[in-house]
Formats: structure tokens, C-alpha cells, sequence
């Protein structure tokens, strides 16, 4: 089953969309299997976006995702890495399609919100460089009488 990494920025947290966020992945039919809060530190910061290192907005990047705490998360499911970035929308939220969440809640391109993985490789890369295995949860819907 294909996993990918999400990570709700600071301006997404700050603004309160962290359940709206999780709810569209839920509706959707994913499957968390990890999640936690955390202040991000600048060496992973870096290391998280250093295929941008020379471009002009690195800086202001890395300088930003340390602001503030973040909600990194993997989630599970069919396709999840291409599905995942289609409810995230295009990176600049000003034409990203309304019914995406930068599309319906963002403004700007330093402000938008989420981040999840381009592609397969980069989704191993990132669950590898954000999470321990051991934070990462293997669940199976259960029968039992309390689901109801
Ligand atoms: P995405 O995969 O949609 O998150 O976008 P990119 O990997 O291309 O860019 C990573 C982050 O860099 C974006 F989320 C925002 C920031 N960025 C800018 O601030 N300015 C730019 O011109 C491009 C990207």
C-alpha cells in the first residue's frame, strides 16, 4: 500500500485548519498512519527542501517552516501520493483549483499552507527523513461492538 508525507505548515496551523485539513484526507478514504506536532528544526528544515538550496527563496523557506510548529503526518492508501497532491492543489494558491485546500484557503506561495510529497521516491525519502519506524502505525479496521 502507497504511503505519503504531509506536513501542515505553520500558516495552517496558526490558522486553525489543521481538522479541516485531516478531514479532507479522511473523507477521501486515507488512512493515517502517523502524526505528530513539532517544532521543525533548521537543519531538517533544510535538508527537507534542499533540492530548492539555490533558489532566491530558500531562505525565506527554511525560515518560515522554523517559525512555528508544524503537523508532519504519512498517510496511507491507493495512490495516495498523486491523490494526496490533488487535494493540496498547485503550489501557488492564487490558481490552484477552489475545491484543493490551497485553492479554497490560501493566498499566497510562501503561504500555502501544506506540503506532501511530488512522487513515490520523494514520499520514502521524506516518512524516512520525518519519522521513526516506530512512530508509524500498521492498523486494520477492527470488528468489534463498540463500532457502530
Ligand atoms: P510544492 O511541491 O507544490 O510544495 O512546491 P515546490 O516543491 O515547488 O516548492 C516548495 C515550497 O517552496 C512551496 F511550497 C513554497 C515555496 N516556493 C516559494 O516560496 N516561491 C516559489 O517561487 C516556489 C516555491
Amino acid at each position: 500500500m502507497e504511503r505519503t508525507f504531509i506536513m501542515i505548515k505553520p500558516d495552517g496551523v496558526q490558522r486553525h485548519l489543521t481538522g479541516e485539513i485531516i478531514h479532507r484526507f479522511e473523507r477521501k478514504g486515507f488512512t493515517l498512519v502517523g502524526l505528530k506536532m513539532m517544532q521543525v528544526s533548521r537543519e531538517l528544515a533544510e535538508t527537507h527542501y534542499s533540492v530548492h538550496q539555490e533558489r532566491p527563496f530558500f531562505k525565506g523557506l527554511v525560515d518560515f517552516i522554523t517559525s512555528a510548529p508544524v503537523i508532519a503526518m504519512v498517510w496511507e492508501g491507493e495512490n495516495v501520493v498523486s491523490a494526496a497532491r490533488n487535494l493540496i492543489g498547485q503550489t501557488n494558491p492564487t490558481t490552484a483549483d477552489p475545491g484543493s485546500i490551497r485553492g479554497d484557503f490560501g493566498v499566497s506561495i510562501g503561504r500555502n499552507l501544506i506540503h506532501g510529497s511530488d512522487a513515490i521516491e520523494t514520499a520514502q525519502t521524506e516518512i524516512a527523513l520525518w519519522f521513526v519506524e516506530d512512530e508509524l502505525v500498521d492498523w486494520k479496521p477492527v470488528r468489534q461492538s463498540w463500532l457502530y
